[in-house]
């Protein structure tokens, strides 16, 4: 009896801490695209990235953590932000993608000093 109860208490434990994984998170990166990938991380791309999503390649966060090349579940979130440094919430979907609920503008730092000043919004 006592051993059922601890089992019931650990699955409800264990699926806490899946639901706990699965909440809102965020990450910092470059909005780039799925041609230039981590060569996009930086203001310099923005026309680039603008580019290249035009010809149909996808938009994607390259992480400043470490670089990684994350594709977007919903790209439209992210339209506009093309070679923009943001911090993105949301979450992992199970095919590894962002799925983008939020998106809020960084500093642009690594820029060519100037790019503060082509924000549009
Ligand atoms: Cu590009």
């Amino acid at each position: 009896m006592t051993k059922k109860v601890l089992l019931v208490i650990g699955l409800y434990l264990c699926s806490m801490t899946v639901l706990a994984a699965a909440k809102d998170m965020s990450w910092s990166g470059w909005v780039s695209d799925s041609k230039c990938g981590a060569k996009g991380a930086n203001a310099e791309h923005a026309a680039c990235a603008k580019k290249c999503i035009g010809e149909g390649e996808k938009p994607v966060l390259v992480t400043d953590k470490d670089q990684k090349v994350v594709g977007i579940d919903n790209p439209d979130a992210l339209a506009g932000h093309e070679g923009h440094h943001v911090e993105v919430t949301g979450k992992m979907t199970d095919s590894g993608t962002l799925h983008v609920d939020k998106v809020k503008m960084l500093a642009q730092k690594g820029g060519s000093g100037g790019a503060m000043n082509d924000m549009q919004h």
